[in-house]
């Protein structure tokens, strides 16, 4: 079961490196890597395990967060949050984008950063992705949204970049063009 204690955090070396994609079919380890990233960020969003466990809520994760550079990451958003999604993306790419961009209007946060560092991150309105899932078997949709901000910043991670490399240095909250703000649900 991953744990706070074993995810790396800004500064370490794996986090800037472009991680190596994986071999299919996948290896036994290479798919428990996977279910341990899905596990983790479902248990994050759960009250009794993050208390009993002293766990960072997120969204997704990926491989390089815990120190191991593949292309892998998991998203969930439970039904709560109004979304429903839950995937393990091995070897995601993004097949086509949107010229509208969006932004979460609160800025992100990563499980790898350990401070607040405020400011717009420009992403992609709507992508349309592919992967493949723990099984081997490739898979297309198009997300948009939070899940749409989330899928990027989590192939991010598998390229090196991390959320703050995208922000203006000069004005982290200048406007940024043809761009739709995004408000989270605990927002005003
Ligand atoms: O990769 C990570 O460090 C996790 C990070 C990914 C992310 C997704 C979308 C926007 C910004 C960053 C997080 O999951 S941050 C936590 C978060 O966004 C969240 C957590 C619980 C409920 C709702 C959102
Ligand atoms: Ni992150």
């Amino acid at each position: 079961m991953i744990l706070m204690k074993d995810i790396i955090r800004e500064g370490h070396p794996t986090l800037r490196k472009r991680a190596e994609e994986v071999q299919l079919p996948l290896s036994e380890d290479d798919k428990k890597l996977a279910q341990d990233l899905l596990e983790y960020v479902i248990n994050s969003q759960n009250d009794e395990m993050i208390e009993k466990y002293d766990l960072r809520p997120g969204v997704g994760i990926a491989a390089p967060q815990v120190n191991v550079a593949k292309r892998i990451f998991a998203l969930h958003f439970d039904e709560e949050s109004g979304e429903n999604l839950s995937m393990i993306a091995i070897n995601p790419k993004i097949v086509s984008h949107s010229v509208e961009k969006a932004y979460l209007s609160s800025g992100e946060g990563c499980l790898s950063v350990d401070r607040a560092i405020p400011g717009y991150v420009p992403r992609y309105a709507r992508i349309s992705v592919k992967a493949f899932d723990a099984e081997g078997n490739e898979f297309k949709m198009r997300l948009k949204g939070l899940p749409a901000i989330a899928f990027q910043h989590e192939l991010d991670h598998l390229n090196g970049v991390m959320f703050f490399d995208h922000i203006n240095p000069d004005n982290p909250f200048a406007e940024i063009e043809n761009a739709i703000p995004i408000a989270r649900e605990t927002e005003e």
